[in-house]
C-alpha cells in the first residue's frame, strides 16, 4: 500500500484552522477548546494509554460487545464493500471486524490525526494482505472527501469509541443527518456510551494514575509550542465534572488563581476557578440513541450492550 502524505497546502490549512479556533475560544465568555484539538501526537498516545486504565471502562468494553457481534455485520457484507471509519485513531476496535468479516474488499479510516492515521493504515495493510486499505486525512464532521476508487461499493460506516459523545445533541444530529447522505451505505455501526452511576462517570475521566489530567494538560504544552503561548501548567488543574441537564462529563482546565497569559501579543485573563471547557462526552440512553437515530433518517436495527449495560453499540439502516 503506498500512502501520499497530504499536500503542503493542507498542512498550511490545518494550523490556521487551529490558530482561528483556539483564539476564538480563549476570547469566549465561557472559554473552550475544540476537543478534536486535544489528538496532537502527544494526545493520542495519551489517549491510546487511557483505554488501557482500570477506570475507562468504555474501550474494553466496547470491545467485547464487538467480538461478541461482529460476525451478525456478516448479513451486510457482498460483493464489493468497504467498511469507512470515522476518526479512526490506531483502529484497536477495527480488528474484531476485520478478523470476523474477512470479505470486506476495502477499509477506509478517516482522521484528522494524520501521523496517527498513516501509522495505523500501513500496519492494517500489513496485517490484512487482501484488503485495500486507503486513509484518508480529513476531519469527518466536514464533507468526506471518499476515495473515488471505492466507486459503487456497499459501505458499512463505522463510528466507535461514543466518539458521538463529543458532540453536543444538534450536532450529533446533524452528523447523524450528514453521514445518511453517503452513497450505497447499508449499516452504520455506532458505540455509545450509556448513562449510568456518576461516580463511575467521574471516575473514568479522572484517573487516580493522572493520565487524563496529562491528556487535557497537554492542550496547554501544544498551544504553548505551536502557537508560542506562555501558559504556565503549574497554574492550571484538570477537572472532570458530571452536567445532568445536558447528560455529559465535562472536561475543563481550571486557573489556579488570577493570571494573564499572552498569545500573539494578545493578553488572555482568568479569574481564579475559572475554567477552560475542553470535552464534552455526552451519555445516552439506549432509547435516546434510538430517537437521535431515528429523527435524522435512520433505523436502529439492533443495539447491543454488555451485561451492564455500561455501553452500547447501535446498528443503524438507511
Ligand atoms: C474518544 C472522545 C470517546 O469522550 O470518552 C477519554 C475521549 N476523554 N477520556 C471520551 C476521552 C477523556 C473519549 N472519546
Amino acid at each position: 500500500m503506498t500512502v501520499a502524505p497530504p499536500s503542503e497546502s493542507f498542512q498550511t490549512e490545518a494550523a490556521t484552522s487551529f490558530t482561528q479556533s483556539i483564539m476564538a475560544g480563549l476570547r469566549a465568555r465561557q472559554k473552550t477548546i475544540e476537543s478534536k484539538w486535544l489528538y496532537d501526537a502527544r494526545g493520542s498516545q495519551l489517549f491510546d494509554t487511557i483505554t488501557q486504565l482500570d477506570e475507562y471502562y468504555p474501550t474494553r468494553t466496547e470491545l467485547g460487545i464487538l467480538r461478541k457481534h461482529a460476525a451478525e455485520l456478516q448479513h451486510y457484507v457482498s460483493g464489493n464493500t468497504a467498511l469507512v471509519e470515522l476518526g479512526s485513531g490506531s483502529s484497536t476496535k477495527t480488528r474484531a471486524l476485520l478478523n470476523t468479516l474477512p470479505n470486506l474488499h476495502s477499509y477506509v479510516p478517516v482522521d484528522i490525526s494524520k501521523d496517527h492515521l498513516y501509522a495505523s493504515a500501513r500496519h492494517v495493510a500489513d496485517e490484512y494482505g487482501a484488503l485495500n486499505v486507503i486513509p484518508i486525512v480529513g476531519d469527518f464532521t466536514g464533507e468526506i472527501p471518499l476515495p473515488a476508487e471505492l466507486g459503487d461499493a456497499r459501505k458499512i460506516l463505522f463510528f466507535p469509541g461514543s466518539t458521538i459523545g463529543n458532540f453536543q445533541i444538534g450536532d450529533a444530529a446533524d452528523l447523524l443527518a450528514q453521514m445518511r447522505q453517503i452513497s450505497d451505505v447499508v449499516a452504520f455501526v455506532v458505540g455509545v456510551d450509556l448513562v449510568k452511576d456518576t461516580d463511575t462517570l467521574i471516575r473514568a475521566y479522572d484517573d487516580t494514575s493522572g493520565v487524563t489530567a496529562a491528556f487535557n494538560m497537554n492542550l496547554l504544552t501544544r498551544i504553548n509550542r505551536e502557537l508560542g503561548a506562555n501558559f504556565n501548567l503549574d497554574g492550571f488543574k484538570h477537572e472532570a465534572r458530571w452536567n445532568d441537564a445536558r447528560s455529559r462529563v465535562e472536561m475543563h482546565l481550571v486557573s489556579l488563581r488570577a493570571q494573564v497569559i499572552q498569545i500573539f501579543g494578545e493578553e488572555i485573563s482568568f479569574a481564579v476557578g475559572e475554567s477552560i471547557h475542553t470535552e464534552n462526552s455526552h451519555k445516552y440512553t439506549p432509547g435516546q440513541l434510538e430517537q437521535l437515530a431515528c429523527e435524522n433518517g435512520w433505523e436502529a436495527d439492533q443495539i447491543w450492550t454488555d451485561p451492564k449495560q455500561l455501553f452500547g453499540v447501535a446498528v443503524l439502516t438507511p
